[in-house]
């Protein structure tokens, strides 16, 4: 039986990850499954939520940043196993977004390929999905949460940018992520590019079954 495929949007705070990932695994239909990042509801999960709401608790840079990775090996069996039923995965969110934050935070040794190195042997995404959206208004109205305000944005920003200018295979690049701009698009629309490519992509690649890693 084909494997599923592991499908990925990331993004920038507010720029509709979290809702184009729950209609698309709606219209997947029974056969997706929808993980989001950081999963909240684990042990690991729970302290991660913690760090993210309560300003008073506080971690290094470099535990936080082996946390939220942690937290992605604690589901990799469980996603892999999901995969190979034949269901497909669809993450809100994922290792990008671990680097990106934790390198924009300019601790000392923490670049790119520092913050990489924990994540190095999990499943990497067939196909990523990466939203971006210059709405002026969305500059706003961040909520209450760690990392929601506009200049840690903008720094995580040229951080994803370098990933995958710099820190991404150029091959992998070409062939697994694509960039959307959603920008003065309703949901809707969103919603009907990000389910045409998708379902071009598991169409053109129904017969691949070895899996891809970081
Ligand atoms: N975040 C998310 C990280 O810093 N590292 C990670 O590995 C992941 C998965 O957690 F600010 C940040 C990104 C965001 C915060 O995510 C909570 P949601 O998607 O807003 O819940
Ligand atoms: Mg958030």
């Amino acid at each position: 039986m084909a494997r599923g495929k592991l499908i990925l949007i990331e993004g920038l705070d507010r720029t509709g990850k979290s809702t184009q990932t729950e209609k698309l695994v709606k219209s997947l239909g029974d056969n997706a499954l929808l993980v989001k990042f950081p999963e909240r509801s684990t042990q690991i999960g729970g302290l991660i939520d913690q760090y993210l709401t309560n300003p008073e608790f506080l971690l290094p840079d470099q535990a936080i940043h082996l946390l939220f990775s942690a937290n992605r090996w604690e589901i990799a069996e469980s996603m892999k196993r999901s995969l190979l039923k034949g269901q497909h995965v669809v993450m809100d969110r994922y290792v990008y977004s671990g680097v990106a934050y934790s390198a924009a935070k300019d601790t000392k040794g923490m670049d790119l390929n520092w913050c990489l190195q924990p994540d190095k042997g999990l499943l990497k995404p067939d196909l990523t999905l990466f939203l971006t959206n210059s709405d002026s208004e969305l500059r706003q109205g961040f909520g209450e949460e760690r990392y929601e305000c506009t200049d840690f944005q903008d720094k995580v920003r040229g951080q994803f940018a370098a990933i995958f200018d710099t820190l991404e295979d150029p091959d992998y690049k070409s062939k697994h992520i694509k960039f959307l701009d959603t920008t003065h698009k309703t949901i809707e629309e969103v919603h009907q590019l990000v389910r045409a490519v998708t379902s071009d992509y598991i169409q053109g690649h129904a017969d691949v079954n070895e899996f891809i890693y970081f």
